[in-house]
Protein backbone atom coordinates (compact mmCIF):
# COMPACT_ATOMS: atom_id res chain seq x y z
CA UNK A 1 0.00 0.00 0.00
CA UNK A 2 1.56 3.08 -1.30
CA UNK A 3 -0.12 6.33 0.77
CA UNK A 4 1.09 9.80 -0.20
CA UNK A 5 0.77 12.68 1.98
CA UNK A 6 0.28 15.49 0.17
CA UNK A 7 -0.61 19.46 1.44
CA UNK A 8 -0.45 23.02 1.56
CA UNK A 9 3.59 24.43 2.08
CA UNK A 10 4.37 24.27 5.73
CA UNK A 11 1.64 22.53 6.70
CA UNK A 12 3.85 19.69 8.73
CA UNK A 13 3.86 16.99 6.04
CA UNK A 14 7.39 16.57 6.78
CA UNK A 15 6.83 16.50 10.31
CA UNK A 16 4.13 13.47 10.00
CA UNK A 17 6.52 11.82 7.52
CA UNK A 18 9.07 11.53 10.04
CA UNK A 19 6.35 10.72 12.80
CA UNK A 20 5.14 8.39 10.84
CA UNK A 21 7.80 6.07 9.58
CA UNK A 22 10.77 7.52 12.63
CA UNK A 23 12.74 9.28 9.72
CA UNK A 24 14.61 12.26 10.52
CA UNK A 25 13.88 13.97 7.15
CA UNK A 26 14.83 17.60 7.31
CA UNK A 27 11.97 20.35 7.72
CA UNK A 28 12.52 23.34 5.92
CA UNK A 29 11.36 26.62 5.37
CA UNK A 30 10.38 27.14 1.67
CA UNK A 31 8.07 25.21 1.21
CA UNK A 32 6.28 25.05 -2.46
CA UNK A 33 9.23 23.13 -4.35
CA UNK A 34 8.81 19.46 -5.42
CA UNK A 35 10.45 17.19 -3.48
CA UNK A 36 9.44 13.68 -1.77
CA UNK A 37 10.59 11.80 0.72
CA UNK A 38 10.03 8.00 0.64
CA UNK A 39 10.03 5.09 3.51
CA UNK A 40 8.59 1.94 4.13
CA UNK A 41 7.33 0.69 7.06
CA UNK A 42 5.96 -2.68 8.85
CA UNK A 43 2.35 -2.05 10.03
CA UNK A 44 2.51 -2.97 13.75
CA UNK A 45 0.47 -6.00 14.21
CA UNK A 46 0.08 -7.81 17.14
CA UNK A 47 -1.39 -10.54 16.09
CA UNK A 48 1.57 -11.58 14.02
CA UNK A 49 3.23 -10.97 17.56
CA UNK A 50 1.32 -13.56 19.34
CA UNK A 51 0.97 -16.28 16.23
CA UNK A 52 4.95 -16.39 16.20
CA UNK A 53 4.79 -16.96 19.90
CA UNK A 54 2.75 -19.43 20.07
CA UNK A 55 4.00 -21.50 16.78
CA UNK A 56 7.47 -20.76 17.87
CA UNK A 57 7.66 -19.25 14.09
CA UNK A 58 11.88 -18.14 13.68
CA UNK A 59 10.37 -15.07 11.85
CA UNK A 60 7.53 -12.25 11.82
CA UNK A 61 6.94 -10.96 8.75
CA UNK A 62 4.49 -7.73 8.82
CA UNK A 63 2.42 -5.95 6.08
CA UNK A 64 3.65 -3.11 4.55
CA UNK A 65 3.65 0.78 3.40
CA UNK A 66 5.33 2.67 1.50
CA UNK A 67 4.60 6.12 2.63
CA UNK A 68 6.21 9.41 -0.14
CA UNK A 69 6.26 12.76 1.53
CA UNK A 70 5.38 15.14 -1.30
CA UNK A 71 6.02 18.46 -1.68
CA UNK A 72 4.69 20.57 -4.31
CA UNK A 73 0.95 21.27 -4.57
CA UNK A 74 0.34 24.91 -3.27
CA UNK A 75 -3.18 24.88 -2.61
CA UNK A 76 -4.01 27.61 -5.72
CA UNK A 77 -5.43 26.00 -7.88
CA UNK A 78 -3.31 26.87 -11.08
CA UNK A 79 -4.13 24.58 -14.12
CA UNK A 80 -2.42 21.12 -14.61
CA UNK A 81 0.34 19.83 -12.11
CA UNK A 82 3.91 19.15 -13.65
CA UNK A 83 4.73 15.86 -14.99
CA UNK A 84 6.74 14.60 -12.21
CA UNK A 85 4.48 15.47 -9.40
CA UNK A 86 1.27 14.48 -11.22
CA UNK A 87 2.76 10.67 -12.02
CA UNK A 88 4.10 10.31 -8.18
CA UNK A 89 1.15 10.99 -7.49
CA UNK A 90 -0.88 9.02 -9.87
CA UNK A 91 1.03 6.03 -8.15
CA UNK A 92 -0.33 6.32 -4.41
CA UNK A 93 -3.26 4.48 -3.21
CA UNK A 94 -4.32 7.15 -1.60
CA UNK A 95 -3.45 10.91 -0.17
CA UNK A 96 -3.25 11.46 3.05
CA UNK A 97 -4.05 15.32 3.00
CA UNK A 98 -1.97 17.02 5.87
CA UNK A 99 -3.82 20.28 7.38
CA UNK A 100 -2.98 22.44 9.19
CA UNK A 101 -4.57 22.99 12.57
CA UNK A 102 -1.54 24.27 14.89
CA UNK A 103 -0.29 27.43 16.38
CA UNK A 104 2.95 28.73 15.60
CA UNK A 105 4.16 32.38 15.31
CA UNK A 106 7.42 31.20 13.90
CA UNK A 107 5.55 29.34 11.15
CA UNK A 108 3.25 32.25 8.75
CA UNK A 109 0.26 30.16 7.34
CA UNK A 110 0.69 31.02 3.40
CA UNK A 111 -3.13 32.41 3.94
CA UNK A 112 -2.17 34.14 6.90
CA UNK A 113 -4.70 32.34 9.09
CA UNK A 114 -4.73 29.03 10.28
CA UNK A 115 -8.42 27.55 8.86
CA UNK A 116 -8.24 23.86 8.26
CA UNK A 117 -11.81 23.64 6.50
CA UNK A 118 -10.47 26.15 3.77
CA UNK A 119 -7.42 24.24 3.37
CA UNK A 120 -8.96 21.23 2.84
CA UNK A 121 -11.03 22.42 0.08
CA UNK A 122 -7.73 24.39 -1.03
CA UNK A 123 -6.21 21.46 -1.78
CA UNK A 124 -9.28 19.43 -3.13
CA UNK A 125 -10.00 22.19 -5.37
CA UNK A 126 -6.44 22.03 -7.11
CA UNK A 127 -6.40 18.84 -7.76
CA UNK A 128 -10.00 19.22 -9.23
CA UNK A 129 -9.20 21.59 -11.34
CA UNK A 130 -6.17 19.47 -12.43
CA UNK A 131 -8.52 16.72 -13.36
CA UNK A 132 -11.17 18.66 -15.04
CA UNK A 133 -8.27 19.71 -17.52
CA UNK A 134 -7.53 15.92 -18.27
CA UNK A 135 -11.19 15.06 -18.71
CA UNK A 136 -11.94 17.92 -21.10
CA UNK A 137 -8.98 16.98 -23.31
CA UNK A 138 -10.27 13.68 -22.90
CA UNK A 139 -14.09 14.86 -24.32
CA UNK A 140 -12.21 17.07 -27.19
CA UNK A 141 -10.00 13.94 -28.23
CA UNK A 142 -13.30 11.88 -28.29
CA UNK A 143 -15.23 14.17 -30.54
CA UNK A 144 -12.14 14.30 -32.91
CA UNK A 145 -12.12 10.23 -33.15
CA UNK A 146 -15.99 10.76 -33.40
CA UNK A 147 -15.38 12.66 -36.96
CA UNK A 148 -12.82 10.58 -37.84
CA UNK A 149 -14.66 7.57 -37.22
CA UNK A 150 -11.89 6.01 -36.00
CA UNK A 151 -13.46 3.74 -33.51
CA UNK A 152 -16.92 1.98 -33.08
CA UNK A 153 -19.46 4.91 -32.94
CA UNK A 154 -20.87 3.01 -29.52
CA UNK A 155 -17.46 2.72 -28.19
CA UNK A 156 -17.13 6.29 -28.31
CA UNK A 157 -20.16 7.10 -27.35
CA UNK A 158 -20.33 5.15 -23.97
CA UNK A 159 -16.77 6.91 -23.00
CA UNK A 160 -18.16 10.37 -23.30
CA UNK A 161 -21.23 10.01 -21.84
CA UNK A 162 -18.47 8.46 -18.37
CA UNK A 163 -16.58 11.76 -19.06
CA UNK A 164 -19.62 13.86 -19.53
CA UNK A 165 -20.42 12.73 -15.98
CA UNK A 166 -17.12 13.41 -14.40
CA UNK A 167 -17.25 16.76 -16.44
CA UNK A 168 -20.15 17.41 -14.48
CA UNK A 169 -19.43 16.39 -11.22
CA UNK A 170 -15.80 18.34 -11.35
CA UNK A 171 -17.86 21.67 -12.71
CA UNK A 172 -19.98 20.99 -9.71
CA UNK A 173 -17.13 21.30 -7.06
CA UNK A 174 -17.49 17.41 -6.01
CA UNK A 175 -14.09 15.39 -6.49
CA UNK A 176 -14.48 12.21 -8.38
CA UNK A 177 -13.99 10.30 -5.50
CA UNK A 178 -17.96 11.32 -4.15
CA UNK A 179 -18.91 9.09 -7.60
CA UNK A 180 -19.17 5.57 -7.87
CA UNK A 181 -18.45 3.10 -11.08
CA UNK A 182 -18.97 -0.06 -12.65
CA UNK A 183 -15.90 -2.42 -12.91
CA UNK A 184 -15.77 -1.33 -16.31
CA UNK A 185 -16.00 2.32 -16.14
CA UNK A 186 -12.82 1.59 -13.55
CA UNK A 187 -11.53 -0.20 -16.47
CA UNK A 188 -12.22 2.80 -18.71
CA UNK A 189 -10.27 5.36 -16.46
CA UNK A 190 -7.47 3.16 -15.29
CA UNK A 191 -5.18 5.29 -17.62
CA UNK A 192 -5.89 8.94 -17.12
CA UNK A 193 -4.54 9.52 -13.63
CA UNK A 194 -7.30 11.07 -11.98
CA UNK A 195 -5.88 12.48 -8.45
CA UNK A 196 -9.36 13.52 -7.09
CA UNK A 197 -10.84 9.88 -7.12
CA UNK A 198 -7.88 8.75 -4.82
CA UNK A 199 -9.28 8.08 -1.33
CA UNK A 200 -8.32 10.44 1.11
CA UNK A 201 -7.20 10.51 4.67
CA UNK A 202 -7.40 14.25 5.53
CA UNK A 203 -4.77 14.20 8.66
CA UNK A 204 -5.71 17.55 10.98
CA UNK A 205 -1.90 18.50 12.07
CA UNK A 206 -2.50 20.06 15.90
CA UNK A 207 -0.52 21.22 18.33
CA UNK A 208 0.38 20.11 21.26
CA UNK A 209 -2.00 20.85 23.52
CA UNK A 210 -4.93 21.30 20.85
CA UNK A 211 -8.02 18.98 21.34
CA UNK A 212 -8.86 17.39 17.63
CA UNK A 213 -11.55 20.23 15.93
CA UNK A 214 -15.08 18.61 14.90
CA UNK A 215 -14.85 18.32 11.34
CA UNK A 216 -16.53 15.99 8.89
CA UNK A 217 -15.13 14.49 6.27
CA UNK A 218 -17.16 16.21 3.61
CA UNK A 219 -17.12 13.88 0.36
CA UNK A 220 -17.54 10.28 0.85
CA UNK A 221 -13.99 7.69 0.92
CA UNK A 222 -12.44 10.83 2.93
CA UNK A 223 -11.68 10.60 6.51
CA UNK A 224 -11.12 13.12 8.89
CA UNK A 225 -8.54 11.76 11.54
CA UNK A 226 -6.71 14.24 14.63
CA UNK A 227 -2.92 14.21 15.57
CA UNK A 228 -0.50 15.85 17.57
CA UNK A 229 2.70 16.04 14.37
CA UNK A 230 5.08 17.47 16.16
CA UNK A 231 5.02 15.65 19.58
CA UNK A 232 4.17 11.89 17.36
CA UNK A 233 7.67 13.15 15.49
CA UNK A 234 9.39 13.30 18.84
CA UNK A 235 8.31 10.17 20.05
CA UNK A 236 8.69 8.72 17.07
CA UNK A 237 12.66 9.87 17.11
CA UNK A 238 12.97 8.90 20.76
CA UNK A 239 14.17 5.14 22.24
CA UNK A 240 11.33 3.12 22.67
CA UNK A 241 11.43 2.87 26.08
CA UNK A 242 11.22 6.65 26.83
CA UNK A 243 8.30 7.21 24.20
CA UNK A 244 6.03 4.42 26.05
CA UNK A 245 6.80 6.27 29.40
CA UNK A 246 5.63 9.86 27.67
CA UNK A 247 3.02 8.20 25.21
CA UNK A 248 1.16 7.04 29.15
CA UNK A 249 1.90 10.48 30.36
CA UNK A 250 -0.39 11.81 27.43
CA UNK A 251 -2.63 8.94 27.65
CA UNK A 252 -1.67 8.01 23.95
CA UNK A 253 -2.78 4.47 23.48
CA UNK A 254 -1.91 3.68 20.19
CA UNK A 255 1.08 5.13 17.94
CA UNK A 256 0.59 8.06 15.33
CA UNK A 257 1.18 4.92 12.56
CA UNK A 258 -0.76 2.68 14.38
CA UNK A 259 -3.67 4.92 14.22
CA UNK A 260 -3.16 6.14 10.64
CA UNK A 261 -2.76 2.52 8.85
CA UNK A 262 -5.97 1.68 10.89
CA UNK A 263 -7.99 4.37 9.02
CA UNK A 264 -5.81 3.72 6.16
CA UNK A 265 -6.96 0.16 5.52
CA UNK A 266 -10.35 1.25 6.66
CA UNK A 267 -10.35 3.66 3.77
CA UNK A 268 -9.03 1.77 1.09
CA UNK A 269 -10.95 -1.46 2.61
CA UNK A 270 -8.21 -3.99 3.16
CA UNK A 271 -8.47 -6.60 5.50
CA UNK A 272 -5.43 -8.59 6.73
CA UNK A 273 -5.33 -12.81 6.83
CA UNK A 274 -1.98 -14.64 8.92
CA UNK A 275 -0.20 -17.48 7.78
CA UNK A 276 1.86 -18.99 10.82
CA UNK A 277 3.95 -22.19 10.79
CA UNK A 278 7.73 -23.27 12.69
CA UNK A 279 9.25 -21.16 9.86
CA UNK A 280 7.57 -17.56 9.59
CA UNK A 281 4.46 -15.76 10.89
CA UNK A 282 3.38 -13.74 8.29
CA UNK A 283 0.26 -11.01 7.88
CA UNK A 284 -0.84 -10.51 4.41
CA UNK A 285 -2.80 -7.44 3.52
CA UNK A 286 -5.82 -8.13 0.64
CA UNK A 287 -8.50 -6.29 -0.47
CA UNK A 288 -11.66 -6.60 1.09
CA UNK A 289 -14.19 -9.49 -0.72
CA UNK A 290 -11.09 -11.30 -2.12
CA UNK A 291 -11.13 -14.61 -1.95
CA UNK A 292 -9.36 -18.19 -0.81
CA UNK A 293 -8.10 -18.32 -4.24
CA UNK A 294 -7.09 -14.73 -3.77
CA UNK A 295 -5.29 -15.04 -0.81
CA UNK A 296 -3.66 -18.34 -2.11
CA UNK A 297 -2.11 -16.02 -5.47
CA UNK A 298 -0.43 -13.28 -3.04
CA UNK A 299 1.35 -15.79 -1.51
CA UNK A 300 2.55 -17.31 -4.53
CA UNK A 301 1.21 -18.17 -8.34
CA UNK A 302 1.72 -21.86 -7.52
CA UNK A 303 -0.62 -22.06 -4.57
CA UNK A 304 -3.20 -20.52 -6.60
CA UNK A 305 -2.67 -22.71 -9.90
CA UNK A 306 -2.62 -25.94 -7.68
CA UNK A 307 -5.41 -24.79 -5.10
CA UNK A 308 -7.20 -27.63 -3.72
CA UNK A 309 -8.78 -26.22 -0.58
CA UNK A 310 -7.98 -24.23 1.94
CA UNK A 311 -8.11 -24.64 5.67
CA UNK A 312 -9.17 -21.53 7.86
CA UNK A 313 -9.96 -20.61 10.98
CA UNK A 314 -10.10 -17.55 12.61
CA UNK A 315 -7.33 -15.90 14.36
CA UNK A 316 -9.39 -15.28 17.72
CA UNK A 317 -10.57 -18.51 17.89
CA UNK A 318 -7.09 -20.44 17.02
CA UNK A 319 -5.62 -18.62 19.82
CA UNK A 320 -8.72 -19.84 22.58
CA UNK A 321 -8.04 -23.56 21.20
CA UNK A 322 -4.57 -23.50 21.62
CA UNK A 323 -2.79 -24.21 18.21
CA UNK A 324 -3.60 -26.01 15.02
CA UNK A 325 -3.87 -29.64 16.68
CA UNK A 326 -6.09 -28.58 18.77
CA UNK A 327 -8.52 -26.77 17.26
CA UNK A 328 -8.19 -29.22 14.15
CA UNK A 329 -9.26 -31.93 16.87
CA UNK A 330 -11.94 -29.79 18.19
CA UNK A 331 -13.25 -29.74 14.88
CA UNK A 332 -12.94 -26.36 14.26
CA UNK A 333 -10.75 -26.17 11.01
CA UNK A 334 -13.02 -25.29 8.59
CA UNK A 335 -11.90 -26.56 4.47
CA UNK A 336 -12.75 -23.84 2.32
CA UNK A 337 -13.27 -23.66 -1.68
CA UNK A 338 -11.60 -21.43 -3.63
CA UNK A 339 -14.36 -18.83 -3.49
CA UNK A 340 -14.80 -18.77 0.30
CA UNK A 341 -14.56 -15.18 0.88
CA UNK A 342 -11.84 -14.67 3.31
CA UNK A 343 -12.39 -12.63 6.96
CA UNK A 344 -10.18 -9.87 8.36
CA UNK A 345 -8.14 -12.32 10.61
CA UNK A 346 -8.25 -15.32 9.10
CA UNK A 347 -5.14 -17.68 9.47
CA UNK A 348 -5.01 -19.56 6.35
CA UNK A 349 -3.27 -23.07 5.43
CA UNK A 350 -3.84 -23.48 1.53
CA UNK A 351 -3.67 -27.18 0.44
CA UNK A 352 -2.64 -27.53 -3.06
CA UNK A 353 -1.34 -30.10 -6.08
CA UNK A 354 2.04 -29.51 -7.54
N1 LIG B 1 3.79 23.72 16.82
C1 LIG B 1 3.82 22.86 15.81
N2 LIG B 1 4.63 23.16 14.78
C2 LIG B 1 4.65 22.29 13.76
C3 LIG B 1 3.85 21.11 13.73
N3 LIG B 1 4.07 20.47 12.58
C4 LIG B 1 4.97 21.20 11.90
N4 LIG B 1 5.32 22.31 12.60
C5 LIG B 1 6.31 23.32 12.18
O1 LIG B 1 5.91 23.82 10.92
C6 LIG B 1 7.06 23.99 10.07
C7 LIG B 1 6.87 23.22 8.79
O2 LIG B 1 6.86 21.85 9.07
P1 LIG B 1 7.25 20.80 7.94
O3 LIG B 1 6.97 19.44 8.51
O4 LIG B 1 8.57 21.07 7.38
O5 LIG B 1 6.11 21.18 6.88
P2 LIG B 1 6.03 20.72 5.35
O6 LIG B 1 4.58 20.65 5.02
O7 LIG B 1 6.83 19.49 5.14
O8 LIG B 1 6.70 21.97 4.64
P3 LIG B 1 7.18 22.07 3.09
O9 LIG B 1 7.71 20.73 2.71
O10 LIG B 1 8.25 23.12 3.13
O11 LIG B 1 5.97 22.47 2.34
C8 LIG B 1 8.26 23.52 10.88
O12 LIG B 1 8.87 24.64 11.45
C9 LIG B 1 7.64 22.65 11.96
O13 LIG B 1 8.42 22.63 13.14
C10 LIG B 1 3.01 20.84 14.87
O14 LIG B 1 2.30 19.84 14.93
N5 LIG B 1 3.05 21.76 15.86
MG1 LIG C 1 8.45 19.16 3.78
Amino acid sequence: MQLGLVGLPQSGKTTVFNALTGSEAPLTMTGNRFEVHTAVVDVPDPRVDALAERFGSRKRTYAKVTYADIAGLSGQAGGELPGPLRNLLGQMDALVHVVRAFDNPQVPHPAGTVDPARDMAALDQELLLHDLLTVERRLARLAEERQKGARPKEDIARERALFERLHAALEAGQPLRALDFTPAEERLLAGFGLLTRKPMLVLLNIGDDDEPPALEAPFPRTRVVALRGRLEMELAQMDPDDAAYFRQEYGLTESALERVVRASYDLLERITFYTVGEKEARAWPLPRGSTALDAAAAIHTDLARGFIRAEVIHYDELMALGDWAAARAAGKIRLEGKDYRVQDGDVLLIRFAT
